[in-house]
């Protein structure tokens, strides 16, 4: 069998076009980014070529697969491995006979029959074909995807193709035949990987725990260079098919044409992402599921609704003399660094036309800085308290007290809990950041749920204040405005004595 495999970049194109290519040519191009996975069939979706599919259509490339093994499985354990027969294997590979723009990604190859149907064409390609290894060993859950009697055949006839190797600590651990402890370590156990024939080692960090470390570091050794990819490390449960991402995306990246060390870094950030973005299943297993990778992060669906709040008319009515905030917390938040917020605030903002009698001005909110991990405090806390209750109560955002406002929330039928802030204990009071973690225990604990509004009419030094809970930013702000919509109304009506018009642009310059 041999594939015939060429490497197509743009400029070849265009030098194999003398006379001139049309757009239609150029586009034909640039949509043949194509990666082969051959692997495991994941039946949950969260790892395997499923995932593999995934993560390159995210990126904007099609992924074909050879199927290795059908695995029964869902997020936290393997049910069942049915290895395919090597000539299904031999099959699937002849069907990319004459297919010429493509990217390879080996996963799980799990037996030596396997094994050599795949080597056996890994032989046959040009050395143009970029293959991204992922040496697949065991399963998070600790299954092996890799047969014992396999392991040497492995490392003799795949490793050596690999145009870069993407191990955890456990699988480098293993190629290395050594014990990885530090950053140093990882060095040392790349260079050896790379004296198994692999032309570029990723060793991923994310399994390496180091007393309190707050930090993962990804390591790559390229052209006898190390280069370090190091992000906050995101506390959580164990996440089901995070490697295969990492090395999906590498591979996808590789096949828009990137080079080595872009490829890793965007893959890095991709994963990073799609971490901090992970849900929860049926079974409550964390999974990455399709909104995670398709970019749709955090910090882009607060920034969303922030966008719509700061053009919402009226919307300044309901900021409190000490602003407000808007925050989303990821999945599984524990602390208000887990939490995106606006950096100085909501605040009420006026514009306007200070005539004799300040007949015209112009309200809104604005948020004052960059929308960021751990930017709030108050509200944050409030949202890691609602979450402990509730997973799934991840926004909120904080509006002024008002007993007009407290009785539009009732008219609208939204669920409502208060608490009392004079009867807030001593030893609570004392305690930086504990007030508003008890007020909404409390406001929880009586109505036993997380409501949609709790507030409390406030105490000596303390402003009054309501906070809005929802799902995300967008179910939060879906309350704030029907709350808008009847407030502004009722307010109108009474500024229309002052001749105060409210939240309307063409007014400002008194036009
Ligand atoms: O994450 C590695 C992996 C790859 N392929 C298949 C898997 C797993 C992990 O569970 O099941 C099929």
């Amino acid at each position: 069998m041999h594939l015939y495999m060429k490497k197509c970049s743009f400029d070849e194109y265009t030098i194999m076009n003398p006379l001139g290519i049309s757009r239609y040519l150029i586009y034909a191009c640039k949509y043949l980014m194509y990666v082969v996975s051959i692997g495991g069939s994941d039946s949950s979706a969260g790892a395997g070529v499923q995932a593999d599919i995934r993560t390159c259509s995210a990126l904007g490339v099609y992924c074909m697969s050879v199927i290795t093994a059908v695995t029964a499985q869902n997020a936290s354990r393997i049910i069942k491995i049915k290895p395919m027969d090597a000539d299904t294997v031999r099959a699937q590979l002849s069907a990319l006979e004459g297919v010429h723009e493509l990217v390879v990604k080996i996963s799980m190859l799990y037996s030596k029959s396997i094994i050599d149907v795949v080597a056996d064409v890994l032989r046959h390609m040009n050395g143009n074909v970029s293959v991204v290894v992922d040496p697949v060993l065991r399963s998070g859950s600790g299954r092996y995807l890799l047969k014992r009697d396999a392991r040497s055949y492995y490392m003799e006839k795949i490793i050596p193709s690999a145009t870069i190797i993407t191990p955890n600590i456990m699988e480098a651990e293993w190629l290395s035949s050594m014990r990885i402890r530090d950053y140093d370590d990882m060095c040392r156990a790349a260079e050896r990987i790379a004296s198994l024939g692999a032309r570029d080692v990723v060793i991923k960090g994310g399994h390496m725990q180091r007393g309190e470390d707050v930090h993962v570091t990804d390591l790559l050794y390229h052209d006898g260079k190390f280069y370090r990819f190091t992000n906050r490390r995101i506390k959580g449960p164990r996440l089901h098919g995070a490697g295969t991402i990492f090395s999906a995306a590498i591979a996808a990246e590789l096949a828009k044409g990137n080079d080595t060390v872009s490829a890793v870094r965007i893959a890095n950030i991709f994963t990073h992402n799609a971490i901090m973005n992970a849900g929860i299943d049926g079974s409550r297993v964390p999974l990455i599921g399709n909104e995670c990778i398709y970019n749709d992060d955090i910090i882009a669906t607060l920034r969303r609704a922030i966008d719509i709040l700061q053009f919402t008319d009226g919307i300044a009515l309901l900021i409190p003399e000490s602003q407000s905030n808007l925050v989303f917390a990821r999945v599984g938040a524990e602390s208000r660094d887990d939490v995106v917020g606006v950096t100085g605030r909501i605040v009420r903002y006026e514009y306007g036309y200070d005539g004799k009698d300040m007949k015209y001005y112009y309200e809104y909110a604005r948020a004052v800085g960059p929308i960021r991990y751990g930017a709030s405090k108050h509200v944050a806390d409030a949202v890691l308290t609602a979450m402990r209750y509730d997973a799934s109560m991840r926004s909120a955002m904080n509006i002024r007290y008002d007993d007009a406002i407290l009785d539009i929330c009732k008219g609208l039928g939204l669920s409502i809990a208060g608490y009392d802030r004079s009867k807030e204990p001593e030893h609570i009071k004392k305690r930086e950041g504990m007030s508003v973690r008890w007020g909404i225990e409390q406001a929880i604990l009586s109505s036993s749920r997380v409501p949609d509004v709790v507030y409390h009419t406030g105490d000596w030094g303390k402003e009054p204040m309501m906070i809005v809970f929802g799902h995300d930013p967008m179910d939060v702000l879906k309350k704030v405005i029907s709350i808008i919509s009847r407030y502004k109304g009722s307010v109108e009506d009474k500024d229309k004595d002052n001749k105060i018009e409210l939240g309307r642009g063409k007014d400002c310059y008194g036009q």
